[in-house]
Formats: C-alpha cells, sequence, structure tokens
C-alpha cells in the first residue's frame, strides 16, 4: 500500500471479484489510490479482525467490503472501526437470489451503520467512497463534478439522438 492509498476493497472470496472490479475501476478513473484484497469474516476471522482493526492506523478513510450469500464481512468489519463501510452485496453462486446477501448487509443494528449499495453495485460503493474523501480534498471535487457532468452529457446525448430518431 503507497502513503496515498485511502480506500481499502475487501471482499469475501477472490469469485467476487467480477463484481468487485467496478469499484476499482471507478476509483481509478476518479484518481483515487486503493487497495484490493480477500478477507472473510466466515473463513478467516482472525485476518478479518487483524486487517479492521490497523485499517485507520494505516491511513485507511473507507472501507469497501463486498460480500454474497451469508454476507457479515461488511458488518462485522463495522463493528471493529470507526471508518465509514460501504457495503456491496454480491449475488455470489451460493446465493439464493442476491436478497440474503442484501440483508445480511442492510439490516445492521443501531450503533454499527454499513452504507449499503444496490446488488452488485460496486461501482457506486467507489463513487460514495470518492464523494466521502472529497469532504476533505478539492482535487476530488472537481473529478467527481466532472464525472457527473460527463454522467449528464450522455443522457442529453441519448435523449436527443432519441427525439431525432437516431
Ligand atoms: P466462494 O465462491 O469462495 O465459495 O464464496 C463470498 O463473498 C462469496 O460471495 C461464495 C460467497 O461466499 C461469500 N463469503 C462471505 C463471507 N466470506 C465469504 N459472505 C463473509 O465472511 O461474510
Amino acid at each position: 500500500m503507497s502513503t496515498t492509498t485511502k480506500v481499502a476493497i475487501i471482499m469475501g472470496s477472490k469469485s467476487d471479484l467480477s463484481v468487485m472490479q467496478d469499484a476499482a475501476d471507478v476509483l481509478a478513473e476518479l484518481g483515487v489510490d486503493y487497495e484490493i484484497t480477500v478477507v472473510s469474516a466466515h473463513r478467516t476471522p482472525d485476518r478479518m479482525f487483524s486487517y479492521a482493526r490497523a485499517a485507520a492506523d494505516r491511513g485507511i478513510k473507507v472501507i469497501i467490503a463486498g460480500a454474497g450469500g451469508a454476507a457479515h464481512l461488511p458488518g462485522m468489519v463495522a463493528s471493529l472501526t470507526h471508518l465509514p463501510v460501504i457495503g456491496v452485496p454480491v449475488k455470489s453462486s451460493n446465493s439464493i437470489d442476491g436478497w440474503d446477501s442484501i440483508l445480511s448487509i442492510l439490516q445492521m443494528p443501531n450503533g454499527i451503520p454499513v452504507a449499503t449499495v444496490a446488488l452488485n453495485a460496486a461501482k457506486n460503493a467507489g463513487i460514495l467512497a470518492a464523494q466521502i474523501l472529497s469532504t476533505a480534498d478539492e482535487y476530488l471535487v472537481k473529478n467527481l463534478m466532472d464525472f457527473k457532468e460527463n454522467l449528464k452529457k450522455k443522457v442529453e446525448e441519448s435523449a436527443k439522438e432519441m427525439e431525432d430518431g437516431d
């Protein structure tokens, strides 16, 4: 990890990477350094404890945690750190229909929030992490505003194409 790395992307299994890569890609697009790895509350509880406990001291400001099925990783990590945790429900091979993961991450008890994005919405998790960091980073504010301006332009282009019958 470089000294400028502020976002940690973790996931319960390597099999989540095809979803979680979207968070990494949008952070790179926005100019945010990140680290990415596998941490499982179920399979590697000791690793999860040490990773979550050390994250803030290593300079991490936001943790993005994705997991599928009985997704305890985001909530357990949130219970071990004061850092904001963004949870990504993953529709994994062991998921019934995605709801198991959504509800495991979303329905946290009072006191231990996890900011839960939509199913497989790792891109939104990356954008939200950048928005959190931008409250103390003017350079990021500009990148985010450019990003949103691009979204607006794409919609306006689509609208024009549709209206013109292209
Ligand atoms: P495998 O493909 O490795 O069997 O994993 C992973 O996030 C993945 O979506 C299947 C699914 O199990 C999930 N998993 C969790 C946790 N650890 C692994 N939900 C956890 O600690 O919450």
